[in-house]
């Protein structure tokens, strides 16, 4: 018999989930995880300002009512550190740490088809089996690596957002660059401006960011935890996975005037839900660029330096179709005189030297580079695992793209599960919400292989085909694949460019995956 049931790989909020799951419907499920702690995401990223963009209420379980009652959000956006404290807390509650092995990588996973288990092995030698692994590794886990010619001469501090350190890193009076503007460097940016001496922000695409409205928790938590089983309910059914009102007249059916009342609505508001205003604005490029054009228009009523405003404005995709920012104070940071933009397509980072960085002419002397330049999203931390089965790689399966049913499985890997993998929507919902999806769909097939006396369960070829077809013929109808984003994994080079996540909603995608589960499994192979 193998070592245990299921293998868990992370301790994320997806992992933590997933083991306490399996426990409670008697499987022997066991975690291994590569930091020294539980709250993946929310373990590495423990840069200055790093919070969440979807409102606490929803961005937590909803699977322990004792839970949702008792846990206090102080913020509206949490940020990292009660949102780590957060997942600490569950996995003390639930006394999950006893089946977890911290500190530990997996590098390899071997199927053996005679046994009917994975071989998984660890970083460290040790070498553990199980009937069924299941990836809980994350959609943004795997940091990209951009070659900077001379990185290594620099001789400054060097840090990156998505491993901060976790002793204090002090840059009072410091001069600091920050390379890249997506949702960390925002933050980050936001953040560290008021305390360094200098601030250069290298920037190679500006982002579209809308307010937050951060503040305090209550009323909202107060509501919430009256109706909150209403709520789960909705946002499972939701297309988000979290409370946003849809518009559902398009705007280019609508007043002009009518569309401005409705983007200050939301603007005031504040948050994710702005591009959900009309639902033509992820599908028709006149009412995009309107949306796009009324950003602008804030940022320019935000930032002093007409010039500096242009700059900061994108015009060269279409809004929503890379991962908006939620921001607190962000365009209003470059009013400030210590901070600086260096606008990278006029100026490109040529090198680094040992004093900082070179871009177009100008050498920039630094303390500090920190570089929020983002993550080999969605099957990074998969391909770093050689992951083997019938004399074959994942890594070499999905060279061309990844290639998945559901999200859940890949075919030819059997029993090995992904939370929230490729094809799944994932990355363009409240992840909460999709991660408690996917673990409930993988626990309840888990005990139906046992139920029914099954060892072994995989995703058929041809289902795999369709759903992948499904997927882009999807994301095809929308503007989405027309931006250069980590969606299409055209921020890693040579990265076959694939739009990777379910466009089509949380709620459709649920009723899909738990109608194939109710349909016996329809498209798997259950031997
Ligand atoms: O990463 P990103 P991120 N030279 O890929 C630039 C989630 N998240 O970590 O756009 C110069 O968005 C790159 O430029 P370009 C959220 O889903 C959520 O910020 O490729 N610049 C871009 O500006 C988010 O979408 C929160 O041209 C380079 C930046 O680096 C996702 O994680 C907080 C470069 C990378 O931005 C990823 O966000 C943080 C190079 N060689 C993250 N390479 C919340 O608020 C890259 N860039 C919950």
């Amino acid at each position: 018999m193998p070592d245990h049931d299921a293998l868990i790989i992370g301790a994320g909020f997806a992992g933590l989930y997933q083991l306490h799951l399996l426990r409670g419907r008697g499987f022997d499920a066991h975690v291994v995880e590569a930091g020294a702690d539980v709250g993946g995401t929310w373990y590495w990223n423990r840069y200055p300002g790093a919070r969440c963009d979807i409102e606490s209420v929803e961005y937590s379980y909803s699977f322990d009512p004792d839970l949702e009652q008792e846990w206090e959000w102080s913020e509206r956006y949490a940020a990292q550190p009660e949102l780590h404290a957060y997942a600490r807390h569950v996995a003390d509650r639930f006394d999950l740490r006893k089946d977890i092995t911290f500190g530990v990588r997996i590098t390899a996973l071997d199927w053996s088809e005679d046994r009917r288990e994975w071989t998984v092995t660890g970083d460290d030698g040790s070498v553990r089996t199980a009937r069924h692994v299941i990836a809980a590794t994350g959609c943004l886990s795997m940091p990209s690596r951009p070659d900077f010619p001379g990185l290594a001469e620099f001789a400054g501090e060097l840090h990156r957002t998505s491993n901060w350190p976790s002793e204090d890193v002090d840059l009072t009076g410091k001069r600091v660059a920050v390379i890249g503007t997506g949702s960390s460097g925002l933050q980050t940016i936001t953040a560290i401006a008021p305390v360094v001496g200098e601030l250069t922000v290298f920037q190679r695409t500006p982002c579209f960011a809308v307010p937050a409205h951060n503040g305090p928790a209550q009323p909202r938590l107060a509501e919430a935890r009256g109706r909150y089983r209403e709520i789960r309910k909705a946002n499972r059914l939701s297309p988000d996975g979290f409370q946003c009102h849809n518009g559902q007249i398009p705007l280019l059916d609508t007043d002009p005037a009518a569309v401005h009342a409705e983007f200050d609505r939301r603007w005031e508001t504040g948050g994710l839900c702005f591009d959900r205003s009309f639902p033509d604005i992820l599908t028709d490029l006149t009412a995009n660029e309107t949306a796009a054009e009324y950003v602008r228009s804030r940022i320019r009523a935000k930032v002093r330096d007409p010039e500096l405003a242009e700059k900061l404005s994108p015009r060269t995709y279409p809004i929503a179709s890379k991962r908006m920012c939620v921001d607190t104070g962000y365009y209003e940071v470059f009013n400030r005189p210590n901070v600086s933009l260096v606008d990278l397509t006029e100026q490109p980072i040529r090198w680094f030297t040992r004093r900082g960085i070179v871009a177009g002419d100008t050498e920039h002397d630094l303390d500090v580079v920190i570089l929020a330049t983002g993550f080999d999203a969605m099957t990074g931390a998969l391909d770093a695992i050689d992951i083997r089965s019938g004399g074959r790689t994942l890594r070499e399966k999905w060279a061309r793209g990844p290639r998945t049913y559901l999200g859940l499985m890949s075919a030819g890997f059997p029993n090995l599960f992904l939370v929230c993998g490729p094809q799944s929507p994932s990355v363009l919902s409240n992840m909460l919400t999709s991660i408690e999806q996917h673990v409930e769909w993988i626990g309840t097939a888990l005990a139906y292989l046992k139920d029914h006396d099954r060892t072994r369960m995989e995703a058929l070829p041809e289902n795999e085909d369709n759903w992948v077809t499904t997927t882009n013929d999807l994301a095809n109808l929308t503007l989405m694949p027309r931006a250069a984003s980590w969606y299409l994994g055209a921020n890693i080079p040579g990265k076959e460019r694939v739009f990777m996540p379910f466009v089509g909603g949380v709620g459709l995608y649920k009723q899909v995956s738990e109608g194939v589960a109710a349909a016996r499994y329809h498209g798997f192979d259950l031997s």
